[in-house]
């Protein structure tokens, strides 16, 4: 895009953003993409550990099937993320969570990278993937907390395996979550939509259903995306380089 045209694009979001009282972000793996983290899809690649994509090993089934596994997929992302930290993207973010009256930051990632940058009260609509939930009584735990590398761990309430706290595919959302999600994004007047594929549902019917409801609806993202041509603006470059930009 010429330079003056996304300056000018640029000033025109700035200035929704400075009259905005409600304002909604959704964000994915392409937020963190800078900090070094793999995502899912983009280009012609999809993640592939061991010889299953991912969407196989972070499937349902695989709990039922290979619980081990999943632990051993889930052991190794934790490991590439404690070398990650924080990029200017969750930053701009953080900053941008007190200037309004509503702000809410509704995320599919699951590596905590928003709350390590300083953003409170995440969205997290794809669970943790630094928490452990009992399959059985449903507790969670710290998995930082937990001590020790049994594998499944057992729960230190009830004794039965636990199982990372993310959602697989084929699996619900967590219900307070997403009915959280659904209401914001219902009701905020500037809608942001950063670095995710959105093609995986239902949190990609979120930044659509701001849309209808009203909101002006942004995206940032090197790559089109189905959501792309029913935005209001879009931005065609890293999140860690744009959203920075569009500070107002
Ligand atoms: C940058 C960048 C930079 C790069 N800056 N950007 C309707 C139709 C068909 C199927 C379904 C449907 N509704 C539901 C389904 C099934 C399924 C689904 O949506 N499938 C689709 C693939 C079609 N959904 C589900 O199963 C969900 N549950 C559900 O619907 O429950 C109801 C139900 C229950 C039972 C039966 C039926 C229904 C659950 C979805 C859970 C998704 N879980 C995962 C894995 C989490 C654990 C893990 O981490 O392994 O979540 S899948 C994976 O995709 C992960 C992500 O959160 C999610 C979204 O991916 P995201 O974030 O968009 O990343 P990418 O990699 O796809 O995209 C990165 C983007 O960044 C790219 O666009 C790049 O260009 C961009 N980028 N660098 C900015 N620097």
């Amino acid at each position: 895009m010429p330079v003056n045209r996304e300056q000018t694009i640029a000033e025109g979001v700035r200035e929704r953003l400075r009259a905005a009282r409600g304002v909604f972000v959704l964000t994915g793996a392409g937020v963190s993409a800078e900090s070094g983290v793999p995502t899912f899809r983009g280009g012609a690649d999809t993640a592939v550990w061991k010889g299953l994509p991912f969407d196989v090993i972070s499937s349902a089934g695989m709990i039922a099937r290979d619980l081990p596994a999943v632990w051993e997929w889930f052991d190794y992302r934790r490991g590439v993320l404690s070398h990650c930290r924080p990029n200017p993207a969750h930053a701009a973010l953080a900053c941008w969570q007190d200037r309004f009256e509503r702000f809410t930051l509704a995320t599919q990632n699951v590596d905590g990278l928003h709350a390590a940058a300083g953003s409170r009260g995440v969205l997290e609509l794809h669970g943790n993937v630094w928490r452990a939930r009992c399959l059985a009584c449903g507790c969670t735990e710290d998995i930082r907390e937990m001590g020790g590398g049994e594998r499944p761990p057992a729960c230190r309430a009830c004794g039965e395996w636990m199982r990372p706290d993310v959602v697989l595919f084929g699996e619900m959302l967590p219900v307070d979550v997403w009915a959280e999600a659904a209401g914001r994004a219902g009701g905020c007047d500037v809608c942001l939509v950063v670095g995710t594929s959105a093609i995986v549902y239902p949190a990609a019917g979120l930044p659509v259903a701001a849309r209808r409801a009203g909101a002006y609806l942004v995206e940032v993202n090197p790559e089109l995306t189905p959501l792309s041509e029913v935005c209001d603006a879009t931005f065609r470059g890293p999140a860690g380089e744009v959203l920075p930009r569009l500070d107002f």
